[in-house]
């Protein structure tokens, strides 16, 4: 715990320094001590694709899928900036995968709970890994959720100080919806199918 957080604090420090000096730093690279067989041929299109049965969707999510964020992102997002849309009701079968000997962990909660160092339970039955606050490393679970609620939420890792530093990409449970669709960056939203 204490190790993460000094480390989120030096990560801090150089994010300041990256934003200064635009090309010192490359996002794209590689963590090294991934288990990388874990989520060969993985991709952030696999965020969200649609389910095996109808009004479902498979959501992946890789932590530590790449450097960005220092490793603290989901298939290379952080900070929100995968939007996956879902409409309301429809079952979240979702395949966690954390390949670092890092502790990570997968959980749903209200998008305001990501400022908090600490996400207690899921805000949907079913939405977290096993013992999300302890995390686990060099590995894969599953767990599945159906949101009866439309909102605001996040996918967010549940590791103590993950989630604040960065580590979530948002769940937007829509009541008008009626495809599921992920939004990257400033780019379009795109229909999954
Ligand atoms: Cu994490």
């Amino acid at each position: 715990m204490f190790r993460t957080l000094a480390c989120f604090f030096v990560a801090s420090t150089l994010s300041l320094s990256a934003q200064t000096q635009p090309s010192g730093h490359d996002h794209s690279q590689e963590i090294p001590g991934l288990k990388k067989e874990l989520f060969t041929g993985i991709t952030a299109d696999d965020l969200l694709r649609p389910g095996a049965t109808p009004n479902s969707v498979k959501v992946v999510l890789v932590a530590t899928f790449n450097a960005a964020n220092y490793g603290m992102n989901f298939n290379g997002y952080s900070h929100g900036k995968a939007v996956l849309t879902v409409p309301v009701g429809w079952k979240v079968d979702v395949t966690f995968i954390n390949p670092s000997p890092i502790p990570h962990s997968a959980i749903v909660c209200e998008k305001p709970e990501t400022k908090k160092l600490q996400i207690a339970e899921p805000y949907f039955e079913g939405g977290a890994t096993r013992k999300h606050i302890m995390g686990q490393t060099m590995g894969k679970s599953e767990f599945s959720f159906t949101p009866n609620e439309a909102g605001e939420f996040a996918l967010a890792c549940g590791f103590p100080s993950h989630a604040v530093a960065g580590h979530w990409v948002a769940l937007n449970v829509s009541a008008e919806a009626k495809v599921a669709s992920i939004q990257f960056g400033d780019q379009p939203a795109k229909e999954v199918k």
